[in-house]
């Protein structure tokens, strides 16, 4: 299935990244902090955007630290939503999972992966400008603590599940 074969190539990639890490000296450490210097420190894969006509739909990513300092997400804005969030799931105290904004933003350590996916950590659009359909693109701009930005594209994807959350999420706004 071509869907979870990016997955799965992600998941091994950070499993050997972390193997390699622990050997690491600092003489490699050093050379790849310059290196990555003026580039693209979040790696972003497996981007995708629940499709809906209006209202509020959720973006998905799998996004990757590959600088050597934590990296705080304070912000991420979109051209297709007046307003963009992001969002945590969180389990009340009857066990029901409700979501709320991050006021703090999302931090990546060095190295580390945080998967934005259904039912967990995700980027909610409050407030669709046009419909999202299957097949289009929608590009992110990731704001940084440090005053940086970084844009990602994610494509349109139908999606089942999750809906109720969803539906349940957006009374509360
Ligand atoms: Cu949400």
């Amino acid at each position: 299935m071509n869907v979870s074969r990016p997955f799965r190539l992600v998941a091994t990639l950070a499993l050997a990244a972390s193997f390699v890490l622990a050997g690491c000296s600092d003489d490699q450490k050093s050379d790849k902090a310059d290196h990555t210097h003026d580039q693209v420190e979040i790696h972003v894969s497996d981007a995708w955007v629940k499709a809906a006509d209006s209202g509020m739909t959720a973006a998905f990513a799998t996004l990757e630290n590959d600088s050597e300092k934590a990296l705080t997400i304070t912000k991420v804005t979109s051209d297709a939503s007046s307003d963009t969030q992001l969002h945590e799931t969180v389990t009340a105290a009857d066990h029901s999972s409700m979501m709320q904004e991050v006021k703090d933003g999302f931090t990546l350590e060095p190295d580390r992966m945080l998967m934005l996916e259904p039912g967990g950590n995700h980027i909610m659009l409050m407030d669709l400008k046009k419909p999202l359909l299957p097949g289009d693109e929608v590009t992110f701009t990731l704001h940084f603590d440090d005053g940086s930005a970084q844009d990602f594209t994610a494509v349109v994807k139908e999606f089942e599940g999750a809906n109720e959350s969803y539906e349940s999420h957006g009374k509360k706004h």
